[in-house]
């Protein structure tokens, strides 16, 4: 018998369009675990872990590179607790992460059984439905949106090998607008009302999932108004938009002063900024009005307006309707003296060359066209959108923005790699990926895979380093003195040490390479406070 409802529930998650299942076994979900690997597909779908968090964040790189839902199968007991923080992640990001987990009979709960644990719930409100199910007892996918986690609870009694294995059928061509679920209010009234009520506006443009920017790009021409583009939008090197870039988002409140530039608005589009000045706006320009516009529920600021839409459509029809224009006085001043604060910025990158943030420089400059880039949090992620090169190379960018967790991003960035993009880069920091030593597991089942992984060796979480002063904030940065060399060695990675960007420039990537950075502290601390 649970082998049939085994079955069952696979059949349906297939239906729903789930696309790979990561296996991290145990007895209990083992006819979960025989059923999976008895379904007939000409494509591998079916990949084992060991270690349930990782398996998580692997399967959010995963859904971000597929743009499908991908599932992780658990046993039972704090196996499933593991899988929490990718969970949180998921929902803050949109994602549609299946979290199966297997349990002992409902009779066993609350009794101190062997690993009968308080599954059902465990989630809370990190997750669209729980279902806790028990042989015979049916649930129904379809009702659920696809940017949010599920949990599929599975109560297996003894014998757990009972019954008929009937390997369930594949379903190809399961199509669907994953990350537009929401009800289309095209509020596009509602932005016009705003836009007239500015006097003048900047743009925000932060994660994007857009399979196409042509509408987005149109859209943005149309309003005419300077944007601070983070890369995760992956427009930030758009070159047909650089009239409109604001470069030099470190000083903006300084230009819009010395320009008189007095901005009162300020339109965000896509995910939560990334940049400080997202929380100037919260903390100290709170009569700057901000509205949001996204395809998640979030507006990542309490007091914004916010529309949640399909983006595409959404600008699609804007550009249709004709959007209002604003006059947005003195501008021009403003575009002028972004561009001097940008340019002595670049003089920074020359005079402090071995500094964390000219390092960003240079290896942006490294990266061949075409790429898949995964940044990740801390400083990596605010160094790449301050000094990355400008110059339209086409990468494609992910990071994990929805709780800026520093945990499961080598698992992520190794999800989101891709075996047909010119490189695969991932760049971290080492308490990053420290935090993630089984992350590269599934490197040995992708064969074909390439990547290079960057860790940025600065001995510490440096980002405490100017936000907590003093010895108090130095015990918070867990300085260490530890090296990535035998880390890459375990993984069969080839290993460099990088001091200065000449070796960085010199050096050849064509195999699986681990690349650790050792940035000057000294210089990094000098570009920081110029
Ligand atoms: C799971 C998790 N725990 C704690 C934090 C708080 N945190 C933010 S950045 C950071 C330090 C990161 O250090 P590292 O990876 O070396 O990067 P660096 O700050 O040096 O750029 C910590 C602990 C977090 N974001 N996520």
């Amino acid at each position: 018998m649970n082998r049939e409802f085994s079955s069952r529930i696979i059949s349906k998650l297939l239906a729903w369009g789930v696309a790979e299942f990561y296996v991290c076994a145990g007895a209990r979900n083992f006819p979960l675990v025989e059923t999976l690997l008895n379904i007939k597909s000409d494509k591998k779908i079916i990949f084992n872990h060991f270690e349930e968090r990782s398996a998580a964040f692997y399967a959010l790189g995963r859904i971000k590179s597929l743009k499908k839902p991908v599932a992780v199968l658990t046993t039972s007991g704090t196996a499933v607790g593991e899988l929490l923080p990718a969970v949180m992640e998921s929902y803050y990001s949109g994602l549609p992460l299946v979290c199966i987990t297997a349990d002992r009979p409902r009779s066993h709960r609350g009794t101190g059984a062997p690993q009968a644990a308080e599954q059902n719930g465990i989630f809370g409100s990190y997750v669209s439905a729980c279902f806790d199910l028990e042989i015979g007892e049916d649930f129904e996918l379809p009702l659920y949106n696809y940017s949010q986690p599920i949990h599929i609870n599975v109560c297996f009694d003894e014998p757990l090998r009972s019954g008929v294995l009937n390997p369930p059928r594949l379903f190809c061509n399961v199509k669907r607008d994953l990350f537009c679920q929401y009800d289309y209010k095209f509020d596009l009234k509602k932005l016009n009302l705003f836009i007239n009520k500015s006097k003048s506006l900047i743009i925000i443009l932060s994660h994007l999932k857009l399979k196409k920017n042509g509408t987005l790009i149109t859209f943005l021409k149309a309003l005419d108004c300077p944007v601070y583009f983070e890369s995760t939008s992956n427009l930030r090197e758009c070159t047909q938009l650089n009239h409109l870039k604001i470069y030099s988002a470190d000083n903006i409140w300084k230009n819009r002063k010395t320009s008189s530039f007095n901005f009162d608005s300020v339109l965000k589009i896509g995910g939560t900024p990334t940049h400080r000045l997202w929380r100037d706006l919260d903390e100290k320009y709170k009569d700057i009005k901000v509205f949001s516009l996204n395809e998640h529920i979030f507006s990542g600021l309490p007091r914004a307006e916010h529309i949640t839409t399909n983006l595409s459509v959404f600008f699609d029809l804007s550009i249709k309707e004709k959007l209002k224009k604003i006059t947005n006085k003195n501008v021009n001043k403003f575009y002028i003296n972004d561009k001097k604060t940008f340019e002595n910025q670049k003089e920074l990158i020359k005079k402090f060359p071995n500094s964390e943030q000219a390092f960003f420089y240079y290896l942006s400059a490294k990266i061949k066209n075409k790429s898949r880039v995964f940044i990740s949090n801390s400083m990596p992620i605010r160094y790449w959108d301050l000094c990355a090169t400008y110059k339209q190379k086409n990468l494609y960018i992910e990071a994990s923005r929805g709780l800026n967790g520093i945990d499961g991003q080598i698992s992520t960035f190794l999800g989101f790699a891709c075996e047909f993009s010119a490189q695969n880069w991932g760049i971290f920091g080492d308490l990053t990926t420290l935090y993630d030593f089984a992350g590269l597991w599934m490197i040995k089942q992708r064969p074909k895979l390439r990547i290079n992984l960057v860790v940025i060796n600065n001995s510490g979480g440096k980002i405490f380093r100017k936000m907590l002063p003093g010895w108090e904030g130095e015990f918070c940065q867990n300085n260490h003195n530890l090296n990535f060399k035998n880390f890459a060695q375990m993984w069969d990675l080839k290993y460099v040490k990088i001091v200065s960007p000449n070796q960085l420039k010199r050096l050849k990537c064509h195999n699986n390479l681990l690349i650790e950075i050792i940035p000057d502290l000294e210089q990094t601390d000098n570009f920081g406070l110029e």
